[in-house]
Order: C-alpha cells, then sequence, then structure tokens
C-alpha cells in the first residue's frame, strides 16, 4: 500500500486514516494537496483534487513507473487506476471502464486525456502501423470535440458543454485497434445566449480569429467577434485559451484523422451561416414582415448553396398542411426571430453529431474477425459535465444535475450498496454502513407518469398554448408532497448537501425543441453533398410529417438510461474529481467547499465499505486455479471435501489466516497485500516448474 510514500504527505489511501471521521478526512485531503499530491485512493478508487497549475507527474518516465505495475506499488496515480483497468481487461478478456466524476471544473476532462494517453503510451509495443494511426485518430480526436463541444463558463474557462463516453477497442494482444464516441445532449442554446462573462462554443472565435484572410473573405466574415451578435452576448470574447493556434490545431485534426477537404469547408461555413444568422434582424410593414438587412439572404445563399429566394422564404414563412391543402403561412415578427434562432442552434447541433458520426466512421474497428482473433474487449471512459449551479438555472443544468445524479446513483449501487448486499450474501459478520441513497432524487425526476420529466412531457403534449408557469403550476399539483420538492416561483430540489434551484423559463420550448420543417427541407435541398447529408428528414413532404418527434427530456432520460445500463454491465474504475476552490488557484485548498464535494460524492461512506471490507474476493475454484501450485495440499490437486476446505488449507499454510473471510461461494481476502505476496509465490512457482520442465524435456534431470 504505497508504503514508500512518506507518511509527511498524509496517507496515501484513506482506508489507512486512524480514524475515519470527516475531520481527518479533510486533514489529509489538505495535506496532500499543499504538499502537490493530488491523487489519493479509497481502496482502487482515486480522488483526484485540481492542482490549477503545471505538474510534472505525467511524462514519459512516470508512465514507465506504473506500467504493468499493481495498484499499491506506486504512489497514487491516475496511471494506476487506467493499468488496473488495462490489466483487468487483458487478463481476464473483460470489458471495464472508468467512470470519472465531479462538478463543473474539478478536472474530468484533464483526467481523461490523461488516461487516454496513458493507454496509448503503453500499447501497442511493437509499433504496428495500423495501431499507431488508429492511437493517433483516438487522441485527436478529443481535440475536434473540444473545440466544437467545450465553452468558457463562469466555472470553468474549457467547460464540456456535452457529455461523451468512448470506447477504445482492443485487439487479442491488448493494442487499440479502434472506438467509438457516444455523445449526450449538447448544450445548444449557447449556440444564441451566454450568461454574462461566458462565451459560446470556442469553435467560433477560433474561426474568426484564426482562419486565414482569404477563408474568411470566402465566408464573408471579419476578423472581429464583436461583430456578430450571437457570440458576444455574454460580453466575454477574450479566454485563456489561445483561439488563433487552437484553430489551425482542429484544422489540422480534422485533415489526421480523415475528414475531406469538402468537410471541413462545409464545416467553416456551417460556422459562418450561424455568425450571419445572428446578425439577421427583421422589421415589418404594415403586416409584412420583413429581412431588413437582405444583404445577408445572399451570403447565406451562398455558404448554404441554396438559392437566396429558398433562404428568404424559410426564414418568413411556415407551410402548413390544413386537410388536403398545404399553405404558406407568413411568420410574424417574433416567430422569424424564434425560427432563426432555432435554426441556428439546430444546424449546430447537427454539424456537433455530424462531426461525432464523422469520427466514429473513421475510427470504428475494421477488419477484425472476431472468430480468427478471439473477442475484443473494450476499455470506456466517461467524461461528463459536471454538476452545476450558476446565478441562473435552466433546462441545461437541470438536465446535467440529473445526468450527475445518475452516476452517483450508480456509484452507490456498485460501490456502496452492492458490496455490502454482497457480504450479507455470502454470510461474513457485516455491521450495515449508512448512505444517503439519491435513488429518490433519480426518481423524482425520471419516474413514468409522476417525474418531471413525464409532467413536463405531458404539458408540451397539450394541443393549447402551455406556459412554463402552466408546468410550473402542474409539477406543484403532482409533487407538492414529494420530501425533495420544493417550489414556489422556482423548480428546487433538495437533498442532503445540495440544494438545486431552477428557473422553469424556457422548459415547454426547450424540451418541445421544435424547428420548422421548411428549414429541414431547405438545408435537405442544399446542392452542397455534405449538409444535404446532415439532413435527412429534409427529403419528407408536408404532408408526411406527421409523427411527433421525442422530446428533449425524454430523448436523454433514455440516453442517460442506457448509458447507466452499458456502464453497470463492465467492470468499473471510479476517478472521484474535487475542486478546492472557485478561483483557479493553486494554492487555495477551501475547507467548506471540499468538505461539501466529500460529502455529496460519498467519500467517507465509501471508506468505511472499503475498509470494513475486503479488497478482493473469488470464488474458491478460481482462486485454487490459480494459487494451487504454492502449496503442497493443493498441488497439482486436493484430497479434501470441497474447494472451500482446501482455500482454507492453502492460506493457513501462507499464514494469511488473519487476513482472509470465508463465505459460501467466496473467499475475501482483506488487505491487496496478500494477493500481493500470493502473487509472488506464485511467479515464483511458475518459475521453478517452467525449469524443472525444461530440464526434462533436454533429458537433463
Ligand atoms: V466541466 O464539468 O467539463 O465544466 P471538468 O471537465 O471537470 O469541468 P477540466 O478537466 O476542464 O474540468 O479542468 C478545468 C481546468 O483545471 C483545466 O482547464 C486546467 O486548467 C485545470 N486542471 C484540471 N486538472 C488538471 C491537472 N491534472 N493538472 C493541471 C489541471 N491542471
Ligand atoms: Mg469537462
Amino acid at each position: 500500500m504505497a508504503e514508500h510514500e512518506s507518511l509527511e504527505f498524509g496517507k496515501a489511501d484513506f482506508v489507512l486514516l486512524d480514524n475515519v471521521s470527516l475531520e481527518e478526512f479533510m486533514a489529509n485531503l489538505k495535506l496532500r494537496f499543499e504538499k502537490g499530491r493530488i491523487y489519493t485512493y479509497i481502496g482502487e478508487v482515486v480522488v483526484s483534487v485540481n492542482p490549477y497549475r503545471a505538474m510534472n507527474i505525467y511524462g514519459r518516465d512516470t508512465i514507465e513507473q506504473y506500467k504493468g505495475r499493481e495498484l499499491y506499488e506506486r504512489p497514487p496515480h491516475l496511471f494506476a487506476i487506467a493499468d488496473a483497468a488495462y490489466k483487468a481487461m487483458k487478463r481476464r478478456n473483460k470489458d471495464t471502464c472508468i467512470v470519472i466524476s465531479g462538478e463543473s471544473g474539478a478536472g474530468k476532462t484533464e483526467a481523461s486525456k490523461y488516461i487516454m494517453q496513458y493507454i496509448a503510451a503503453i500499447t501497442n509495443p511493437s509499433q504496428r502501423a495500423e495501431v499507431e494511426r488508429v492511437k493517433n485518430m483516438l487522441l485527436k480526436s478529443n481535440c475536434v470535440l473540444e473545440a466544437f463541444g467545450n465553452a468558457k463558463t463562469n466555472r470553468n474557462d474549457n467547460s464540456s458543454r456535452f457529455g461523451k463516453y468512448m470506447d477504445i477497442n482492443f485487439d487479442f494482444k491488448g493494442d487499440p485497434i479502434g472506438g467509438h464516441i457516444n455523445n449526450y445532449l449538447l448544450e445548444k442554446s449557447r449556440v444564441i445566449f451566454q450568461q454574462e462573462g461566458e462565451r459560446s462554443f470556442h469553435s467560433f472565435y477560433q474561426l474568426v480569429k484564426g482562419a486565414p484572410d482569404a477563408q474568411l473573405r470566402s465566408l464573408h466574415i471579419q476578423r472581429d467577434p464583436t461583430a456578430y451578435t450571437y457570440i458576444k452576448v455574454g460580453g466575454q470574447i477574450k479566454s485563456s485559451i489561445n483561439d488563433s493556434a487552437d484553430f489551425k490545431a482542429v484544422t489540422d485534426a480534422m485533415k489526421v484523422i480523415g475528414f475531406t477537404t469538402e468537410e471541413i469547408q462545409t464545416v467553416y461555413k456551417i460556422l459562418a451561416t450561424i455568425l450571419h444568422l445572428g446578425n439577421l434582424k427583421f422589421g415589418s410593414d404594415g403586416d409584412v414582415t420583413l429581412i431588413e438587412n437582405s444583404k445577408l439572404v445572399s451570403v447565406l445563399g451562398d455558404l448554404l448553396s441554396t438559392k437566396d429566394e429558398n433562404v428568404e422564404k424559410a426564414l418568413l414563412y411556415r407551410t402548413v398542411a390544413t386537410g388536403r391543402d398545404v399553405i404558406d403561412k407568413q411568420h410574424t415578427h417574433q416567430e422569424a426571430s424564434y425560427g432563426r434562432d432555432a435554426l441556428a442552434k439546430a444546424i449546430y447541433e447537427r454539424l456537433f453529431c455530424w462531426i461525432v458520426g464523422r469520427i466514429n466512421d473513421i475510427i470504428e474497428v475494421k477488419n477484425y474477425d472476431a472468430r480468427v482473433h478471439g473477442k475484443n474487449t473494450v476499455i470506456g471512459v466517461l467524461d461528463i459535465y459536471g454538476f452545476e449551479i450558476f446565478q441562473n438555472n435552466s433546462f441545461e443544468q437541470f438536465c446535467i444535475n440529473y445526468c450527475n445524479e445518475k452516476l452517483q446513483q450508480l456509484f452507490i449501487q456498485l460501490v456502496l450498496k452492492q458490496e455490502q448486499e454482497e457480504y450479507e450474501r455470502e454470510g461474513i459478520p457485516w455491521k450495515h454502513i449508512d448512505y444517503f441513497n439519491n435513488q429518490i432524487i433519480v426518481d423524482l425526476v425520471e419516474q413514468q407518469h409522476k417525474g418531471i420529466f413525464a409532467v413536463l412531457d405531458e404539458a408540451c403534449m397539450n394541443v393549447g398554448k402551455v406556459t412554463d408557469e402552466m408546468f410550473l403550476q402542474a409539477l406543484n399539483g403532482k409533487l407538492a408532497k414529494h420530501a425533495h420538492y420544493t417550489s414556489r416561483k422556482v423548480l428546487k430540489i433538495t437533498h442532503s448537501e445540495i440544494c438545486h434551484v431552477y428557473s422553469v423559463v424556457g422548459f415547454i420550448d426547450k424540451n418541445k425543441d421544435t424547428l420548422f420543417q421548411d428549414f429541414k427541407r431547405l438545408l435537405y435541398n442544399s446542392s452542397n453533398p455534405v449538409l444535404k447529408a446532415m439532413w435527412p428528414e429534409g427529403k419528407l413532404r408536408i404532408t408526411e410529417v406527421t409523427k411527433r418527434p421525442l422530446t428533449a427530456a425524454t430523448l436523454f432520460k433514455n440516453s442517460m438510461i442506457s448509458l447507466v445500463e452499458n456502464l453497470a454491465s463492465k467492470e468499473p474504475y471510479y476517478v472521484r474529481c474535487i475542486k478546492p476552490n472557485d478561483v483557479k488557484s493553486p494554492l487555495l485548498f477551501e475547507h467548506e467547499r471540499c468538505k461539501h464535494q466529500v460529502e455529496y460524492l460519498g467519500l467517507l461512506e465509501n471508506v468505511r465499505v472499503r475498509r470494513a471490507g475486503f479488497a478482493n474476493r473469488q470464488l474458491y475454484p478460481r482462486f485454487l486455479q490459480r494459487y494451487k501450485m504454492i502449496s503442497e495440499f493443493t498441488w497439482p490437486n486436493h484430497d479434501l471435501p470441497s474447494d472451500k476446505e482446501a482455500v482454507k488449507r492453502l492460506l493457513q499454510g501462507c499464514g494469511f489466516e488473519h487476513d482472509v473471510a470465508y463465505g459460501k461461494t467466496k473467499v475475501f481476502i482483506r488487505t491487496p497485500r496478500t494477493i500481493f505476496s500470493l502473487e509472488e509465490q506464485r511467479a515464483e512457482m511458475v518459475k521453478r516448474i517452467v525449469l524443472f520442465l525444461q530440464k526434462v524435456w533436454r533429458g537433463t534431470l
């Protein structure tokens, strides 16, 4: 258990605390942060505190130190967890996943990148060109996704505004052969609006600041981000990020991944389209709605490769089917603005999903025949948007925070609940450890018929005009008695240490997420094949479109449920990130702030369960299969009445009796050191057996 680490740096594993109390936990966390030890274990869980400074602990030599080592042999590190997940996958042919959680700015995305770098660095020792190519594409995809999916918020200068789950596939040798990315609900409202002090997605500023003059000219864009309404709403154009250099890096990354020139050009045309849309102004002449700056219409026509009059018509009219008749209905001023904003959001979201889809096409596993090469296994890395509460929280925060509750529930299920249930099932003496089970909060949001999402969907189904206010009243009616729901003018959820407050303004609209059909047809009819391919549903005629699409909340809920199912089917490893302060300082450990996170992440309960529990457990036959050669009672076969008796005998012989417990079907081992020692003895015996056999073969015995 990292004994080589001196105690001056605190305890490397919280399980080793003298007393498991919040005070001791916090003192250890603080001491380690101040000494530059940002990682600490709780058994196999890594607790990480954002250092807010460059740390010299991710280089080649550090990677070498962790490669192939057991968790407790080296100081706590993300690399050790990555290695453990990799080893488990390789040794046992099991799919594993690494779940990274923590609030916004706590360091999840950085952690996910270090983990991927580590995996890339330790694989493909024979330098196969194809594997190198795959690894390079996997790493480069991060840079592209961050450009389009991340933005500066008031919590984090590089905040992920989408959830990302990436599978890396490995062949039987343990080398990466491909991957797949799932993305979750992009915060597309940011395309048209940002809170004060925030920015839109990096991609826009990168284009305006970094694109060569000729390219900007062809896009009709000026080199001045403040000229574009949509990306200056937050009043924050600058950031700690170098947009101009990033433009080049992202374009290069797209090329390396395998985007064609036409595709890359289309990507930038779409960004330019959005910037121009934001500047489009509507006016009216009597009853007629007009576009004031009509010059922009031809710019849009050019960028979208379609006729100007089609653009103008789609912006000002919508086609409505009344019985068998189809008529063009003119938008009011307000409807036209609404339509324009919906279009800007929709094309950005579609672009983002298309980018993910293209990356997936390119990185997906090809030419792998499982019958020849054996099963290909997977390590999944989950990096989502962290829990966040701003001055003003809307539908997006509600979804993001629900997603975090869902992941916390998975952690509870796998780490706190199942663990305790297993001891009870196996008949191991056990004193139950209490924890707050947030299932009730998850239910409050997602339950069928009664949950907040269900009430929202119901409100959106109503044919008449439903306002956000009416939705809130419906919630109050249905949930008034719920212990964790409070509401007056806002929607409020309280539990343990957390209180989420949301304004319901915009919920109905964002949930319905309507985009006039006319826009879909406009984009589908573009003569740019890349753009056209993004809008296949534009093919439908107005009379063919009848089915009501699923709401944003339902789509998100379904994707979260399947994400959690997927994670639960794999062997999970956890990284729990903590944000030490709100001012991005490397020196400040804000006690209350950190304590709060330790509490709601359930870390103390994690230590308690872990400490009272056992690091390792194995079915008796499996245990024997691996270690039987180290005992004369079990090698080559035992004659005891059961495998359980045989395992007892073996462990007694090794002197580990005090460190184990015998369940009904499994042996439980308390400390990793015992396993380590068993492994050493086994390796020694294997060596001896091999030598012995070699001598037999050579006839020298
Ligand atoms: V959010 O939920 O996407 O808003 P994250 O992903 O948890 O959030 P992120 O990884 O983006 O946070 O980290 C925020 C910032 O903290 C980074 O941009 C770095 O400046 C800083 N950071 C985080 N981890 C490290 C690290 N290991 N070393 C140095 C770090 N700096
Ligand atoms: Mg992030």
